[in-house]
């Protein structure tokens, strides 16, 4: 018998130096999204422990984590259930797949769960290992429904500019960032984008009222499907609320009368849910927030609180039934698909959701009490607007509050703050001129006070930066 080969002794996270680590960090490790040599001369932060809703790194700084890993990590860092769930299945069964006429009891019974906490019409899951690759599912299948229904030149999917759909092909494509799609030729074909439902980018400057401008905005995917013809046109896909993009909550005429025009046209809906889901908004799920009924929903994040990566396609009836009863083989599928160990892990956490009542938690206590103080925040002098759903928040810096003038490009007043909110222990997102955050789900009302002050001292030293370099003037 061969000896078990140990482990080559690079040594544990307590015996090598941080500086240790930044170094091998920046000699192999390409980061996502990152300037790679930028990175390498300041160095990363590493995080080597967490618990409830704190991080610690390699110097032992203590931090409020408000961004909840990246929007995943919903029932919070140390649920030993989850822990004990992924060990008890990586020794039954660590993996098998489920292409050939096989299948695993985890998947199964996540399956059946999400059955139960999704709305009605969703009975049917197709896993994916990522949200992403959730995407990619979803353009596969629309596609497929079409040829199925007898209408393949139904081939359009519409998406929005801003939206952030993921990071593959199709990802990227659906997904509405410019700076990913001045990379690799995307988007690739058939993927068309009309403008977000962002009030103070498009509404404001128009004079209308929040709740016109989202029937405006609904209207521009009416305008698109016209101009395409609608007997091209596939699908309609959104987040119900725009995560990556800024935190961009929808006024709330925005998603029903998306809802009337898709079903006007016969368009499929479908909701990215892969932030706005399990319980992020307050429901279960964003479109429970906002109001329609998608045809098909992405998530990923919080089905295992970010514990294991795990995704996948919930598909409602209409595109079930044809898909089931008319599809013979669909071509599609990943290795990880119904993953055992990670289908373990979400059952544990939908269970842990559940019985922690986080759902309720965040739509009766937690989202109220954090509305209620980022209302408070609107009296501050940087602040512009400060906006809320569930336990996602925004707060806009603006240069001139009276006027709603924002801050310059050149400026860059989300970065002076996020400097701030990374030097005092609290993780706090910029996009643009927003500060953003989506604490874990866990998260107490002491503990929202003692985000606020941090919150507070950041921008109160971002106030102090604009004042002494006269960005204010
Ligand atoms: N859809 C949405 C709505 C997302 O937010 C994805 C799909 C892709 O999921 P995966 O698992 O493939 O990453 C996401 C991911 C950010 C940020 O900067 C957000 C995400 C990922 C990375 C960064 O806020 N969301």
């Amino acid at each position: 018998m061969t000896q078990p080969i140990s482990a080559p002794s690079l040594g544990a996270a307590g015996s090598r130096s941080t500086r240790d680590w930044q170094a091998a960090d920046a000699a192999h490790f390409l980061h996502p999204f990152t300037d790679f040599k930028s990175l390498a001369s300041k160095g990363s932060r590493v995080i080597t422990s967490a618990q409830n809703i704190y991080l610690t790194d390699s110097e032992g700084h203590h931090i409020l984590d408000a961004m909840s890993g990246l929007w995943c990590v919903n029932v919070g860092y140390g649920q030993q259930a989850l822990v004990d769930a992924a060990a008890r299945q990586m020794q039954q069964l660590p993996f098998y797949n489920s292409f050939f006429q096989t299948t695993t009891t985890p998947a199964i019974e996540l399956a059946e769960l999400l059955a139960r906490v999704t709305p009605p019409q969703f009975k049917h899951v197709f896993f994916s290992g990522s949200g992403s690759e959730g995407n990619d599912t979803v353009v596969r299948m629309v596609r497929r429904y079409w040829d199925l229904k007898g209408q393949p030149e139904r081939q359009v999917i519409i998406s929005r500019h801003n939206a952030y759909h993921g990071s593959t092909m199709a990802g990227a494509s659906l997904g509405g960032m410019a700076g990913m799609h001045a990379q690799g030729g995307l988007p690739i074909p058939g993927i068309v984008h009309i403008e977000q439902p962002y009030w103070w980018a498009h509404g404001r400057p128009q004079g209308l009222t929040r709740e016109a401008f989202g029937l405006v905005a609904a209207k521009w995917l009416e305008d698109k499907i016209l101009e395409l013809g609608p007997e091209k046109v596939a699908a309609f896909i959104g987040e119900p609320v725009q995560g990556a993009g800024g935190v961009i909550i929808p006024p709330s005429t925005y998603w029903p009368e998306v809802q009337r025009i898709c079903d006007r046209y016969g368009i499929l809906l479908v909701s990215d849910e892969v932030i706005c889901g399990f319980g992020r908004t307050g429901r279960w799920f964003g479109c429970e927030t906002q109001g329609f009924k998608p045809d098909l929903m992405t998530f990923a994040k919080g089905v295992t609180s970010g514990y294991v990566p795990l995704g996948g396609v919930m598909v409602g009836d209409r595109v079930a039934r044809t898909l089931i009863e008319e599809g013979g083989e669909f071509t599609h599928g990943y290795t990880y698909s119904g993953h055992p160990v990670a289908c373990a892990v979400g059952v544990a956490n939908i269970r842990l959701i559940q019985q922690l009542g986080l759902v309720e938690h965040v739509h009766d206590d937690v989202g109220p009490y954090l509305a209620a103080q980022f209302e408070s925040l609107k009296s501050h002098p940087l602040i512009g607007d400060a906006e809320t759903c569930g336990l996602m928040g925004a707060l806009l810096l603006v240069k001139d509050k009276a006027k709603g003038t924002p801050f310059p490009d050149e400026i860059e007043i989300g970065m002076v703050c996020r400097g701030h909110c990374f030097g005092n222990g609290l993780i706090m997102r910029a996009v643009g001129d927003r500060m953003i955050i989506a604490p874990p789900l866990v998260i107490t009302r002491a503990q929202i006070d003692e985000m606020m002050a941090l919150i507070r001292t950041c921008l109160d030293r971002t106030l102090a930066d604009a004042q002494k370099n006269g960005w204010l003037a």
